[in-house]
């Protein structure tokens, strides 16, 4: 047994004894009650799910295991001169709760190195897809390409008891978290770099070897890449990504099918293809301006013609956060202290400053967007291109293989717990007016 599936157990057995008891003991306790708009959009506010892994705050932020982005910048190990924290540190938090040590986000390092081979017959599947192909279409396809390899669906096939599931959701879940990055890096050098692939340098932490793989030895992409790789990592169990790798895990679906479902959904414009869009949006609005920096007066009219046109402002407004995402905040600073202290600066950074200086105003006066303020997809492909990786189609897989990290880790842990089948009820309008005693005209 490896060193984390060790301290894994630790943690999950103990763990998995307070949740029966919990259950059996306070099972019928009340945690809050719902409304007929809640249920009609979209389940805002209602509490239906358990996720160990990080905790989202309407004020404050994200919260990874208690704590914030900016302690965890702080405070998790990085690699031999590096400033922003390697992302195996964020998984081992996540997976076990406690704080890395510098051993431990090398142990988690070199156990994804010795699993990251990936199978040839999944880089033929992805060379058949037609040229068109989005990236994150590819991605999912090589996600589930990837499946033969589920020791899972094995298992479960010759019959295994109820006690094994989570042994075989974490095989499957490290073996295709160290994989993401080699699948990712191939469509990336397929779809934009001739087809010629970069082999993985074992030698490399994740995050940097992603960067490697596509094409980027630049120190500080692989700085941009580890935060990155951090920052996008969880966001508590309700968002589309998360809670469809939960409910389709609840299946019994293998890792590998529950996570491809969980990226078909990061791969909505609401949800994480939104950092491709701002990038777009961006670029629609500077070409309708002919180019250079727009005035702040500008980027005003530009908003307020694209909400007069009945589109969303990509990149803004959350279901559940109310203050700017502190993931943007990150964003910022990273751009302030690694690349304008030093002198440069971008323009695509800057209208990303100036958007955040004129949107929250324009958005709030609409009366109806519940949060004006920035996530994490307003900054993210403004760093990128900064970097020279500009093709933003592909942004959205960069965020996917980040949120493998969170939602494998919770996956692994709906294992440990027994987390049943999720099937929640539904009703019809006409039951819902019977039940409430609705009058309609
Ligand atoms: N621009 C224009 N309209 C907006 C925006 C926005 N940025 N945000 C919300 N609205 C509208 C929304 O479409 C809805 O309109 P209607 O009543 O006509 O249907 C109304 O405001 C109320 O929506 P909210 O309750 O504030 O937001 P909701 O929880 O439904 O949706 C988002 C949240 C994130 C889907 C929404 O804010 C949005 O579409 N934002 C732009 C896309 C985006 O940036 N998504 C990325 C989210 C982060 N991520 O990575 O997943
Ligand atoms: C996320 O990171 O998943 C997004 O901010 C969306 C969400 O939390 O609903």
């Amino acid at each position: 047994m490896d060193a984390l599936k060790e301290k894994f157990v630790e943690k999950a057995v103990p763990m998995a004894a307070e949740v029966k008891a919990l259950i059996k003991e306070h099972g019928d306790k009340k945690l809050g009650e719902y409304t007929v708009a809640q249920v009609y959009q979209g389940m805002k506010g209602i509490v239906g799910l358990v996720t160990e892994t990080s905790k989202l705050d309407a004020e404050e932020g994200i919260r990874f295991r208690g704590y914030t982005i900016p302690e965890l910048r702080k405070q998790l190990p990085k690699a031999v001169g590096g400033t922003e924290p390697l992302p195996e540190g964020i998984f081992y938090l996540m997976l076990v709760g406690e704080m890395p040590t510098q051993e431990d986000v090398t142990n988690v390092s070199n156990n994804w190195a010795r699993r990251s081979i990936v199978p040839k017959h999944i880089f033929d599947i992805l060379d058949k897809l037609p040229s068109s192909t989005h990236p994150m279409t590819m991605f999912s396809i090589g996600i589930m390409a990837m499946q033969t390899e589920s020791v899972f669906a094995a298992a479960y096939r010759k019959g295994m008891s109820k006690k094994e599931y989570w042994d075989y959701a974490y095989e499957d879940s490290m073996n295709l978290i160290a994989r993401l990055p080699r699948v990712a890096a191939y469509i990336y050098r397929k779809k934009y770099k001739n087809n010629e692939h970069i082999e993985p340098d074992p030698k490399l932490d994740w995050a940097s070897n992603l960067a490697h793989m596509m094409g980027y030895e630049d120190f500080n992409v692989k700085r941009l890449m580890r935060m990155y790789m951090t920052i996008h990592a969880d966001h508590e169990g309700g968002n589309v990504s998360a809670h469809t790798t939960h409910l389709v895990g609840s299946a019994l679906s293998d890792p590998y099918l529950a996570f491809a479902s969980g990226m078909n959904g990061l791969a909505g414009p609401l949800h994480g293809l939104a950092n491709q869009e701002v990038i777009i949006w961006i670029m629609h609005m500077r070409e309708e301006l002919g180019g250079g920096l727009p005035t702040k007066q500008q980027i005003e009219e530009f908003i307020k013609k694209t909400l007069s046109e009945g589109k969303v402002v990509p990149g803004y407004g959350h279901a559940v956060l109310r203050k700017t995402d502190p993931r943007f905040i990150a964003q910022q600073e990273f751009y302030k202290n690694y690349i304008k202290a030093e002198g440069k600066s971008n323009d695509l950074c800057e209208i990303v400053q100036m958007i955040y200086e004129v949107a929250p105003n324009i958005l709030a006066g609409t009366g109806k967007i519940k949060n004006p303020w920035p996530n994490v997809d307003a900054h993210s492909g403004a760093l990128l291109m900064h970097y020279g990786i500009t093709e933003f189609d592909f942004y959205t897989v960069l965020f996917g293989v980040s949120r493998s990290l969170g939602v494998l880790a919770s996956l692994i842990w709906d294992r440990a717990l027994g987390h049943p089948l999720e099937r929640p009820g539904s009703m019809t309008t006409d039951g819902i007016k019977k039940k409430i005693g609705a009058v309609t005209a």
